[in-house]
């Protein structure tokens, strides 16, 4: 079976459309940009000179835009006639071999309830997202439970209790201005004995240079995984994927201060930087797990690799 075969057995029904909508933006700035570089006689300088300035508008990153420019000049020098088709599989290839290999594995805990700790900076969609994965495991018939951590902002306990009560899960939360790592203790004792199978901690939007809220990142880390063995046994960074370069400072210093297991790429719907993505495994070197490509509770998608290649270069005209 082919590669674009694979792919759109992948993308089935309803969800290929909603799917590759969420990437229209993207697509226009990349793939379709692209073609009309690529149409008719291709000169090979002017190519990768526009290339260049694609990838860097699509959010790429200097150093990881001309990594992959670099490798695809490699490419392209091995053809003597060079057509719209080969610079696409070119560039396919190279992108992918940039990002890596797509390997990202949810940490599940054997004895008892799997906790997911949720960071990131002020409204990057960490309470949209905590209710979206409490939907994705609900929906694998996961006993599911909320944990409220955000008590610094008015109005965010409110936010998820609402969700909470939409998506029907259960849900620990404290009072507003309480110490967030005993709200998140509460929420493990609760899980274990309630038998709860993931448990979702959302937390307060911190800024990634302010060294007090990075400390109290890793005092709620130490005191979950007092409670819990392994705990947290997933660490996610929820990145908006609009911030585009200021994204990848975030990743590098929230690694540094909670050592990230994965990252999720929000709001890619509204975006035309999805570039962003392969920027951010490339710099940070933490695997995206998951992207969200709306506000309802269903646009949450583990990420593929082929995939998001797909939606973002491939020519979907005729596909949706
Ligand atoms: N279009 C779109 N909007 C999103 C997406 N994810 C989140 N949002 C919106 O972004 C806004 C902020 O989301 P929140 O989940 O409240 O963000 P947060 O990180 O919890 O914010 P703070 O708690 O203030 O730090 C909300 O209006 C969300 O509906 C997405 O994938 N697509
Ligand atoms: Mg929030």
């Amino acid at each position: 079976m082919g590669f674009l075969e694979n792919i759109k057995n992948k993308l089935t029904g309803k969800d290929q459309k909603r799917y590759l909508s969420g990437f229209a933006n993207t697509n226009k700035a990349i793939g379709q940009r692209l073609k009309v570089i690529t149409t008719g006689n291709i000169d090979r300088d002017t190519f990768i000179e526009e290339l260049m300035i694609t990838l860097l508008e699509a959010d790429l990153g200097y150093k990881t835009a001309q990594k992959i420019v670099d490798r695809v000049q490699e490419e392209v020098n091995k053809y003597y006639v060079l057509n719209q088709k080969d610079i696409f599989k070119i560039l396919h290839e190279c992108l992918k071999e940039i990002y890596g290999k797509d390997e990202k594995e949810i940490v599940y805990n054997e004895d008892g309830p799997t906790v997911i700790l949720l960071v990131g900076v002020n409204g990057s969609g960490k309470t949209s997202t905590a209710a979206k994965l409490a939907n994705y495991f609900k929906n694998m018939g996961k006993r599911v439970c909320l944990v409220a951590g955000d008590t610094f902002r008015a109005g965010a306990i409110e936010q998820l209790d609402k969700w909470a009560k939409q998506l029907d899960v259960e849900i620990v939360k404290g009072v507003e201005n309480r110490d967030p790592s005993s709200v998140l203790v509460d929420g493990c004792r609760y899980a274990k004995e309630h038998d709860i199978d993931i448990l979702i901690c959302d937390t307060a939007g911190r800024l990634q240079n302010k060294i007090s809220l990075m400390n109290e990142l890793a005092k709620m880390k130490k005191v979950v995984s007092r409670e819990i063995d392994g705990a947290p046994h997933n660490t996610w960074l929820v990145l908006d994927a609009n911030t585009g370069q200021n994204g990848l400072s975030q990743g590098l210093l929230f690694n540094e201060a909670t050592d990230l297991s994965g990252i999720i790429l929000t709001k890619m719907d509204g975006t035309s930087k999805g570039g962003i993505v392969i920027a951010v495994k490339d710099l940070i070197g933490v695997p995206v797990y998951f992207i969200t490509l709306g506000e309802t509770k269903e646009d949450l998608r583990l990420f593929d690799l082929d995939l998001y290649l797909y939606s973002i270069i491939e020519d979907l005209s005729d596909e949706s």
